[in-house]
């Protein structure tokens, strides 16, 4: 059995019940003096720092919400000078506007550690060769991975996502042993390797660290036999920190939580109440070492449930189980999250459409497509060709900028998506995960 930081990942429940307390209550210290959003919560509960005692006091505590950053968005949830934020990253927001997150110097040392640590679960080590295929740039897969493979001391392959074929002979001649990407990513390069004639034998690959969006247990299996490695789930979300909040070890039986980092809760989403252990529920993070963007009791909207058993592998960490779904109407296409409400006011924009809309996702030689279909009105039906052709491109460039994934754009004739009375149905997910 092999750990990165044994002292914290097999550390007693009653130690670790103490660090968390010392350290919740000095991020609470912290946020109530530097960050007027989260003064005013507290102000408005009647609460001071002074109440927060232990953990146990957790739950006194007001949430947060992905709309508390849009609202100070850019970088209004900082507790620290902008002087002191060394990155940031982004993730998408509903209506086109980024969530912004931002990392001061010991929080990229922390994202490195706990990535560190997820990497050495997975089997990972100095010897190892990873490939990280997840991509670089605002999203926090790459760069996250990136640094805690360095510190893990592995000799990292940054080739960022796409571009296949170079991917297959990067790993064939590079030796990689480890591969970071998206669970679908992988699927698709097992695909290619079929086709391109790579012989399983002509790879020195061994696992993968797969996450960012949902996956089965029978993807899983169909990962393994088809690369013929072991999948380890990785769970993370940028507001938190990015990939690196819960990772597998070699048991494959949940997903462990540096919990002398971030402490995890599960409530009920309607009544905000704490649900009790093993519960499936909303997962809500607070994060305990965080300088940048801490958080309290962040709202994820992803349903899971907790398991505080220790584990067969040794670690007394926490475990989440795999993400069973959201609260919320978010889709994850292509590892890229999209509101169906971003197409919504797209269209509105243009205004050359009726605002009915149907967003159809599917999964071909596994990787996701989404088709857009878009009623036109009765005068646009009776334009010319040319005219429409011109709409379905306009259409598709916003789009793609909006999103930050492409779309098949296709206009349907009037009154053929069908209405609804209750909620409006909005999308069609073929995708089986
Ligand atoms: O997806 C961070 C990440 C990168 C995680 C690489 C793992 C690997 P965001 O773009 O902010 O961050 O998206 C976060 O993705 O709230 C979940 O709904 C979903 N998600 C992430 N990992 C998993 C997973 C990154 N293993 C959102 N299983 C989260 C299911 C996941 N859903």
């Amino acid at each position: 059995m092999s750990y990165w930081n044994r002292a914290y990942e097999c550390m007693s429940r009653e130690e670790m019940r103490k660090v968390q307390s010392e350290r919740l209550i000095k991020t609470v210290n912290r946020v109530y003096e530097n960050v007027p959003t989260y003064r005013k919560k507290m102000q408005e509960k009647g609460m001071l720092p002074g109440d927060i005692k232990s953990v146990d006091d957790l739950k006194k505590l007001p949430f947060t919400y992905k709309q508390d950053l849009r609202d100070t968005y850019p970088y209004g949830l900082f507790a620290v000078p902008m002087s002191e934020i060394v990155r940031v990253h982004a993730s998408s927001g509903t209506t086109g506007k980024k969530t912004v997150v931002g990392y001061t110097q010991n929080d990229l040392d922390v994202w490195s550690e706990v990535i560190a640590r997820t990497f050495t679960a997975a089997g990972a080590g100095k010897d190892s060769f990873l490939q990280i295929s997840y991509g670089y740039g605002l999203f926090t897969g790459g760069l996250g991975a990136h640094y805690g493979g360095e510190k893990l001391g592995a000799t990292v392959i940054p080739t960022s996502s796409g571009n296949t074929k170079l991917q297959l002979s990067l790993m064939k001649d590079f030796g990689t042993t480890h591969l970071a990407c998206t669970p679908s990513y992988a699927l698709y390069l097992a695909e290619e390797m079929e086709e391109l004639g790579i012989e399983r034998s002509d790879l020195k690959l061994k696992a993968g660290i797969f996450g960012a969006e949902p996956w089965s247990e029978s993807m899983r299996q169909e990962i393994q036999d088809r690369l013929k490695i072991k999948a380890f789930d990785i769970y993370g979300l940028s507001e938190v920190i990015g990939p690196g909040v819960a990772c597998e070890c070699e048991c494959q039986s949940g997903m462990h939580i540096p919990e002398d980092h971030f402490i995890p809760e599960i409530i009920d989403p309607e009544t905000g109440e704490v649900l009790p252990e093993g519960s499936e529920g909303e997962i809500v993070f607070t994060t305990i070492t965080k300088e940048g963007l801490p958080l309290i009791r962040y709202r994820t909207r992803d349903l899971s449930s907790l398991n505080y058993a220790t584990c067969e592998c040794g670690r007394t960490e926490v475990r989440m189980n795999k993400v069973a779904g959201r609260t919320d109407d978010m889709l994850i296409i292509r590892g890229v999250n999209v509101f169906p409400s971003q197409v919504e006011s797209v269209l509105l924009s243009i205004g050359e459409t009726a605002p009915h809309y149907m967003l159809v996702i599917d999964r071909k030689d596994n990787l996701d497509t989404l088709e857009i279909q878009v009623e036109i009105t009765p005068s646009l039906f009776s334009d010319e060709v040319k005219k429409l052709e011109d709409v379905e491109k306009k259409i598709s460039k916003e789009i793609n900028s909006t999103l930050g994934i492409g779309a098949k754009i296709k206009l349907v004739e009037p009154k053929t998506i069908q209405r609804s009375e209750g909620k409006a149905k909005r999308v069609i997910d073929k995708r089986v995960i």
